[in-house]
């Protein structure tokens, strides 16, 4: 049979399980395009890359990425190989017999998808040509300097042709109209002209847009259209179906709690060696009482929420300081910006505290032996000579070394546009210097992280890991993949209901901030509010015992299977049957009775968090101002399972291909 139920069943047991019949693979091809295809611009990549695993197990070789060539991204990250299918290699050869460079290989990620990569450059000669078709057949006209656009408008050409190709081959096979259906599911503006294009010929093929907003929506936001409340009225005269599709990530899943625990504790204490060397000679704060936090991404400092962050930050260093509370908060910003190379003084920092690792060592050496020797002589040694005046001459040099007659520094790199910079002035404005009395310490590192780096030699998901809260205040974020990452590696993170993925928690989630998820509200509340809202998130974070964040880690992991494509991707198959039903309406029907819903289904308030909601602030079960306590028994697997037992959520989903219905 052609179609079999599709169960997928609930990852952890507390997710809703979803029964449907599949669509026959067998006789489709689905084709994916975007900019991003083995080409890491942002987001999209991500989308696109870590689908790519459930998608190749649903679809096998019917499954083709279609994007740009890039020599070095085809070097590095595809191995060339021949397109399995007879229609595919047609339709390429059609393309390279008029002059178009057209490659074929397999994507070196998880799941090995078969990528076509079209070269923009081989065919730029077309370009004015292009640009008239697309002027005749729907009357958008491309300003002529637009790099961006035109580029996009080549990607969409030959994609279009490239359809068209495979279509009138796929004809010449037909027998008894058993030829396989096309769909073409285009991402983002850059992909836009080739669904265009393929609509405009009227190519026999569904097609699907995801926009991720990255400019569509910024301009439609721009105005004064309340784009998401909406949506079903901004589809224009074709009448479009819309479904939102959630980001979601490859969840590496560990067998037991305590390895991603584990994970951060061996990744903060390389942070926190980088923080021994940053603040040398400053360092008269316990890194025992000290939290680490961040925010990382495009440096768009509104947007990303980075204004009111710093706010926040000031207050919740005014509030520590008034409470006495013990606890220190460095923050990290790590967002790229213009830089002329690290600074000398964080370089040296990193320096110095090599310099005192080595001598510690050196000595610790020296003494070890005297005192092995020693106690070989059945002797106790003498502890006033067991380290001569050479041991004490190098240790003092090294001590003398520390000594700094400047604070810390605020930023780890040169900047070029020091005295413009939006985060640097804002730091200025309020004052948050790195001094000694400041109970909340701040380090721009300007550029994104590398295992490779002098400085701070730790790649982005083992900084994360070693954190103890992400940021992202976010103004505008269709979705936002910086806290769902630090969700699905236990890290608590602050995120907004502008935000995508806050809105998805807010929707699925009873007490997010006992999961470790604290949502901001920027959007009913005026700024100030929110500000307020977002220290007190921080203010109480920073009031949590040691075991209290274990615990909250804990939760906050036990969300990862809600933000996995084994659970999101039954969107986007949703999608493509909407789009079968809407281009093929004689052979896939959409059951009307049967539409994706996902209201209803909602992780309840941990077992253990008391109902009220002053409580849930904490987000523990049992309150304490004392670290390490460990007094009170608590069994994590059990709440697990109280919760498991809490859910009966309902999921359903349809359209099937006429006549195979079960
Ligand atoms: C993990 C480790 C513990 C460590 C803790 C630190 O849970 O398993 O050994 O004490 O992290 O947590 P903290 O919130 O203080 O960074
Ligand atoms: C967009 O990238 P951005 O940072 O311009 O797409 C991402 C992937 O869908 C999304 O996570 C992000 O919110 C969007 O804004």
């Amino acid at each position: 049979p052609l179609s079999r139920s599709l169960s997928m069943t609930s990852l952890s047991g507390v997710l809703p399980a979803w029964e449907e019949d599949e669509l026959p693979v067998e006789d489709l091809l689905l084709f994916e395009v975007a900019w991003e295809v083995t080409n890491k611009v942002g987001g999209i990549y991500t989308v696109i890359q870590t689908k790519a695993r459930i998608t190749t197990d649903e679809w096998g070789e019917n499954y083709y990425m279609m994007g740009p060539y890039f020599e070095h991204n085809f070097k590095t990250q595809v191995e060339g190989c021949e397109p399995p299918n007879p229609a595919i290699r047609k339709a390429m050869d059609s393309l390279i017999h008029n002059g178009c460079q057209v490659h074929f290989g397999r994507w070196l990620i998880e799941g090995s998808p078969y990528v076509i990569l079209f070269d923009i450059g081989s065919a730029a000669w077309n370009l004015d040509r292009w640009k008239g078709d697309l002027w005749d057949t729907c009357n958008i006209g491309l300003p002529y300097h637009d790099r961006e656009a035109n580029d996009s408008l080549i990607l969409g050409s030959l994609i279009a042709w490239f359809f068209k190709e495979v279509s009138c081959f796929l004809c010449t096979i037909d027998h008894l109209g058993d030829k396989p259906n096309i769909i073409g599911h285009f991402h983002e503006w850059q992909a836009g002209p080739g669904l265009i294009l393929a609509r405009s010929r009227k190519i026999p093929m569904a097609t699907v847009f995801t926009t991720h907003a990255t400019l569509l929506g910024r301009y439609l936001c721009a105005g004064n259209v309340d784009f998401y409340n909406n949506l079903d009225k901004v589809s224009g005269q074709n009448g479009c179906s819309y479904v939102v599709t959630p980001n979601g990530l490859n969840v590496k899943k560990f067998s037991a709690m305590h390895e991603f625990q584990n994970l951060h504790s061996t990744n903060k204490v390389r942070i926190q060696e980088f923080v021994r060397g940053h603040f040398y000679g400053h360092l008269d704060f316990n890194l025992d009482k000290t939290l680490f936090f961040f925010i990382a991404g495009r440096y768009e400092f509104s947007n990303k929420g980075a204004d009111i962050f710093l706010e926040s930050l000031s207050r919740l260093n005014y509030l520590l300081r008034v409470h006495r509370n013990d606890m220190t908060v460095v923050v990290f910003f790590i967002m790229p910006a213009k830089t002329n190379n690290f600074n000398v003084e964080s370089l040296k920092g990193q320096a110095v505290r090599k310099q005192l690792w080595d001598t510690a060592h050196t000595v610790k050496e020296k003494f070890g032996k005297k005192l092995y020797g020693a106690l070989l002589k059945g002797q106790i040694p003498d502890m006033n000579s067991i380290l001569d005046r050479d041991d004490f001459t190098i240790m003092k040099r090294a001590i003398y070394a520390t000594q700094r007659h400047s604070l810390p520094p605020v930023t780890t790199h040169n900047m070029l546009e020091d005295s413009t910079d939006p985060i640097l002035s804002n730091v200025r404005r309020i004052g948050l210097f790195n001094s000694r009395n400041d109970r909340v310490k701040i380090i721009f590192h300007p550029e994104f992280l590398s295992s490779t780096s002098p400085l701070l030699p730790m790649d982005y998901e083992d900084f994360v890991r070693g954190c103890n809260l992400g940021v992202f205040p976010s103004y505008y974020e269709p979705w936002g993949y910086t806290p769902g990452e630090c969700t699905v590696m236990g890290i608590p993170s602050v995120t907004t209901n502008l935000s995508g993925f806050g809105c998805f928690m807010e929707e699925h989630i009873s007490d997010p901030a006992a999961y470790g998820i604290y949502i901001v509200d920027r959007r009913f509340r005026a700024p100030e509010e929110s500000c307020n809202q977002l220290t007190q998130f921080m203010f109480s974070f920073c009031q949590q015992s040691r075991r209290q964040r274990i615990i909250q880690r804990n939760r906050t992991e036990r969300l990862s299977d809600l933000l996995d494509w084994r659970y999101l991707g039954r969107f986007y198959i949703h999608a493509r049957h909407l789009a079968l039903s809407r281009a093929f309406p004689d052979k896939f029907k959409m059951d009307p009775m049967a539409p994706l819903r996902t209201e209803g289904f909602r992780y309840p308030r941990p077992y253990s968090v008391p109902p009220s909601p002053s409580a849930s602030l904490h987000s523990t079960p049992h309150h304490s101002d004392v670290e390490d306590e460990d007094d009170e028994p608590y069994d994590e697997d059990e709440e697990a399972e109280r919760d498991r037992l809490n859910i009966k959520p309902p999921f359903v989903l349809g359209a099937v291909p006429e006549g195979k219905k079960k």
